[in-house]
């Protein structure tokens, strides 16, 4: 059975020197954009938690059972908007909690994000450069991108359909954001523009 959803798009809030995390405000911005409405796209913003950040991307996954779904979060740092290959079974706490242990003890060591890869980062062009990643790191990105790969290769934990397709986009910071004054940024318009068109794109894809 088909959902009613074609895609779930989720940015995360603020996190140490990140205080206004441009995902958030990109998803924001998309979930009043006419053309994203008229998908059915639904968004949502997750804390940087542990357990927070799977348990409620999980409870969004069992309400909307979306055929994709797109996580994104900041990397700043980062020159160009990336999508990234690889989740990796390991968890970096940076207060210290649990640093350097397993996402999921028995789990397989590292997932690759799900979807079409070429058609995604010619998408993700549309504001400004972008390209593939192979590592989204270790911390609560990686954190939900693995456990969301993980439902789709292990079965969900609400016992419902995982997404047909799961994919991370790490975004450079954005002026304000809070990143370290070194660190390249890019507009928010660019940032929503580059998202947008992997949304159409996604949509277009999985309801064709
Ligand atoms: N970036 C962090 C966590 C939340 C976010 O936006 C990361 O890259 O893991």
């Amino acid at each position: 059975m088909s959902s009613e959803t074609p895609l779930l798009l989720t940015g995360f809030g603020p996190f140490g020197e990140i205080t206004a995390n441009p995902t958030a405000r990109a998803v924001r911005r998309l979930a009043r954009d006419p053309r994203c409405r008229a998908l059915g796209l639904k968004t949502a913003v997750l804390p940087v938690d542990r357990d927070e950040s799977p348990a409620r991307l999980a409870a969004l996954l069992k309400r909307h059972r979306p055929r994709g779904l797109i996580l994104t979060g900041v990397a700043a740092g980062r020159e160009e908007i990336c999508f990234e290959r690889t989740a990796v079974n390991v968890w970096r706490d940076v207060g210290g909690r649990g640093h350097g242990r397993r996402i999921h003890p028995g789990g397989p060591d590292g997932l690759f994000a799900t979807g079409p890869l070429a058609a995604s980062v010619q998408a993700l062009r549309a504001g400004g450069p972008a390209r593939v990643s192979e590592s989204a790191g270790t911390y609560a990105c990686n954190l939900v991108l693995y456990e969301a790969l993980r439902w789709t290769r292990e079965g969900t934990p609400w016992g419902g359909p995982a997404p047909r397709w799961t994919a991370f986009v790490h975004v450079p910071a954005t002026p304000g954001c809070g990143a370290p004054a070194e660190a390249p940024t890019w507009s928010e318009k660019a940032l929503e523009e580059s998202l947008r068109a992997l949304c159409l794109e996604w949509s277009r894809r999985l309801t064709t």
